[in-house]
């Protein structure tokens, strides 16, 4: 168990990269967002369907984390998606000096969109900025519905949250409205999509948030 000074000191180095990571972005025009969940909410299959969506019009790489195994980089590559593994080797969350090693070493060239698809988990991953626009949560519908106030942290500070496996509405227990009332309670501001990789609902509205994302992004570093 970390000390809370040790824990600061840590945050604090993690901060100084992300900083630096930021404006790596913000000079690339690159928008970057870090999909955290816990394991098997469906991050990876949720990219692989944005990749075959979007790989046409955008140039994307991501990132991704794991305890162990180079598994989802693999899947992600054969749905189109240029993507670097980070084994973590046991760390539950990923840090900005680990993704910026990873993206010097994928040479992924200029990118519209940087996924960063984070280690399964809910509670580690929301205290490390990455230099991203936002951080994006995923539920899914076989999780539970009452895992909002039960993870406080995560859902306050993610900018978009995504209930995925929607298709299971009808086989599982879970209340949508009462998810979706505690995401709203815990961070009023957030947008919330509804998706399925199995049938495809909420996809094209995943894809136009990302799109009018970045297009905001691009926007403002014109303006600046
Ligand atoms: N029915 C249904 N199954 C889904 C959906 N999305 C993902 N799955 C399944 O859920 C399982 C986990 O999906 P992944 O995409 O690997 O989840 P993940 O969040 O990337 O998992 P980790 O990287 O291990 O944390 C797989 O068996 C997927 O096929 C969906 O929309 N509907
Ligand atoms: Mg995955």
């Amino acid at each position: 168990m970390l000390t809370t000074e040790a824990r600061q000191k840590i945050l604090a180095q993690n901060d100084a990269a992300a900083a630096e990571l930021r404006g790596r972005f913000a000079r690339a025009g690159t928008l970057v967002v870090d999909l955290i969940s816990s394991p098997g909410s469906g991050k990876t299959s949720l990219l692989e369907a944005t990749a075959r969506r979007l790989s046409k019009t955008l140039r994307l790489g991501c990132v991704v984390g794991d305890v162990a195994t180079e598994r989802d980089a693999e899947r992600l590559r054969a749905a189109g998606l240029p993507s670097r593994q980070i084994v973590t080797g046991g760390s539950c969350h990923l840090e900005a000096r680990i993704v910026r090693d990873a993206l010097d070493a994928a040479r992924f060239g200029e990118l519209d969109v940087l996924f960063v698809e984070n280690v399964g988990n809910l509670v580690c991953p929301a205290s490390f900025a990455l230099g991203e626009d936002f951080k994006i949560v995923l539920l899914s519908t076989t999780e539970g519905d009452d895992k909002p106030f039960k993870y406080p942290g995560i859902f306050s500070k993610a900018a978009v949250a995504v209930i995925t496996k929607c298709d299971l509405l009808p086989h599982v227990r879970f209340d949508v409205e009462r998810a979706e009332s505690e995401i709203r309670t815990l961070r009023p501001d957030v947008r919330i999509v509804r998706t399925s990789t199995a049938d495809g609902r909420g996809l094209d509205a995943w894809c136009d948030l990302l799109s009018s994302s970045l297009a905001e992004k691009r926007a403002a570093r014109a303006n600046a």
